[in-house]
């Protein structure tokens, strides 16, 4: 290798893709514009500079973007022509800005679920606008989401995208319906427990499947179509996806308010992490052990459970 792809190897990750970052940002707050008042602050409350949350689903995408050849900006141009000649040559933006409004839905339907007061380290929008408003506003970016599929003209992409729209519905679902079946099922006296393999389904619809088929969507839109190529990238979409939930999960347990924008504990007190308890080879016991401690701790029933 030469010197300059060494250092290619070790620059930052969000740094390589941050001009592309920064446009899909600029980018989808006027793509959220809605025309009623209410509306429209509800629709952008999550695209506010400040409240855009970590951005993992656009860097990765657009990493993967670059990896097959889609162009990186060379520099931010601004205004309308630019952003029309942009979304001409760049479909792997629009993914971006797609999986971002879906994600975003999905988090201020979540946020009324659980009745959530923090999300991003601001205060949740059901907590700002209501119930209401907050359902509206996710009903409208899908919509915004579905608008800007379609201009993209493949039927494929649609497909892939509205499915994983219905995993994250499915994930949801199972997620709330978690802890009352495995509990009837299991007669645990702990509820927030359940199999490894529901875990692993569940995260994979709820979190990892966003991710795999929006990468899988910019690897058609560049004519990677060729199914070893395809296995791959919907495979390390998943393991990414998979990986970044148990990390999360993790964090709920050890991460503090600040780091988290959001109380910790939060998860497990609203019923959202499982813990697993299964026969894992070693490697694997550092992850999973970290909750189930710390769960311990602060549950001390849970004692009996894992003695059992
Ligand atoms: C309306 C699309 C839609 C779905 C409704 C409520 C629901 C069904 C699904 C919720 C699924 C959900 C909240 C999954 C969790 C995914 C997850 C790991 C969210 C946190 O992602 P981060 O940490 O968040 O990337 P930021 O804030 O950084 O973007």
């Amino acid at each position: 290798q030469d010197g300059d792809s060494r250092s290619q190897e070790h620059r930052d990750p969000f740094e390589l893709v941050a001009d592309d970052l920064s446009l899909v940002a600029d980018r989808l707050r006027s793509m959220v514009a809605a025309e009623v008042p209410k509306l429209a602050s509800a629709a952008e409350y999550f695209f506010k500079v400040g409240a855009e949350g970590k951005k993992f689903r656009p860097t990765v995408l657009l990493l993967m973007a670059s990896a097959l050849k889609f162009p990186l900006s060379e520099s931010r141009q601004g205004g309308v022509l630019s952003i029309l000649a942009d979304k001409l040559r760049t479909p792997h933006l629009n993914i971006a800005e797609i999986t971002e409004m879906i994600h975003v839905a999905s988090l201020l339907h979540d946020d009324v679920l659980d009745d959530a007061d923090t999300r991003r380290g601001v205060s949740s929008l059901n907590l700002v606008m209501g119930n209401k408003l907050s359902v509206l506003a996710g009903d409208f970016l899908l919509s915004r989401a579905c608008v800007a599929l379609a201009a993209l003209g493949n039927t494929e992409v649609v497909s892939l995208m509205a499915t994983a729209v219905e995993h994250l519905v499915t994930g949801e679902t199972m997620q709330i319906s978690t802890s009352r079946e495995q509990r009837r099922s299991s007669g645990m006296v702990f509820q927030n427990i359940c199999s490894m393999d529901y875990y692993l389904q569940k995260t994979y619809y709820k979190t990892a499947s966003l991710i795999s088929n929006s990468c899988k969507a910019v690897a058609i839109l560049a004519g990677h179509t060729a199914e070893v190529s395809m296995l791959a990238l919907t495979n390390s979409g998943s393991m990414q996806g998979l990986a970044f939930q148990l990390i999360d999960d993790v964090l709920d347990f050890t991460g503090t308010s600040a780091s988290l924008g959001k109380g910790s504990l939060s998860d497990i007190r609203h019923n959202r992490v499982e813990i697993i308890i299964v026969t894992l080879d070693k490697k694997d016991m550092g992850i999973i052990t970290a909750p189930i401690l710390y769960a311990m701790e602060e549950f001390p029933q849970l004692n009996e459970v894992v003695d059992q």
